[in-house]
């Protein structure tokens, strides 16, 4: 049995998805980030940064911090999304969704939807940044239909939670065609809907 610990963030959404597309049955311990519950010694002994996402394997007792590692280990675990012979692409996108793209959209998530009026200069640089980033992954979707190559994988799964809060960005999802095409796709998976829902049911990807 999986144990997850996450909160209701794109972070979190990425391993209650993958749980939800694999078939998992998983326990989920909330972790209330804005009480400061990460930072609770027994939870600094599996997430050594005070981060979620972080699962424990009770069949195997693996702990596992960073989003990227628990996908590989989920991919590896259930045979699925991590096609054996395209690693090598799965890989570069999914590490270019942890290293680049949600560290930067986070960044334009601070000053552009949490605190507006603080810095001009950090309003200006994330914002430019995060449309140079909707602008390189609709390129990518311009010649492929998945991230990775022609199937779906823990690459877009990785993903998509972030752009699933296109709203906050301010950039206007349906000016990239093929990001919104891809992001409309994923939209639509059963698995990808309850996984969304994990901690308010209510929650669903927004329309672009
Ligand atoms: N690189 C990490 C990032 C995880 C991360 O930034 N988690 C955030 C929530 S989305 C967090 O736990 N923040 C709490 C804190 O830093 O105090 C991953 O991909 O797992």
């Amino acid at each position: 049995m999986i144990e997850l610990f996450a909160a209701n963030t794109p972070n979190g959404k990425k391993i209650s998805i993958m749980l939800s597309e694999i078939g998992f049955e998983y326990k989920l311990t909330k972790i209330d980030l804005d009480k400061g519950e990460q930072f609770k010694a027994a939870f600094k002994e599996i997430s050594p940064f005070s981060k979620i996402p972080v699962i424990i394997d009770h069949e195997n007792n693996n702990t596992i911090f960073e989003s990227a590692a628990i996908l590989i280990y989920l991919a590896e675990k259930s045979g699925k999304f991590y096609d054996k012979d395209n690693k090598l692409k799965i890989n570069q996108w999914l590490m270019a969704q942890t290293g680049y793209i949600g560290p930067m959209l986070g960044q334009h998530h601070q000053f552009h939807h949490y605190n507006p009026g603080k810095s001009k200069f950090g309003e200006d640089r994330y914002f430019k940044i995060a449309k140079r980033i909707y602008q390189e992954l609709d390129e990518r979707l311009s010649k492929f239909k998945f991230l990775s190559g022609d199937y779906y994988s823990i690459s877009d799964i990785a993903t998509f939670p972030w752009i699933a809060r296109h709203q906050w960005h301010d950039i206007g999802l349906t000016h990239y065609k093929n990001l919104t095409r891809w992001y409309n796709n994923i939209s639509e998976r059963k698995a990808v809907l309850k996984g969304f829902s994990f901690i308010d049911k209510d929650d669903f990807p927004p329309k672009p």
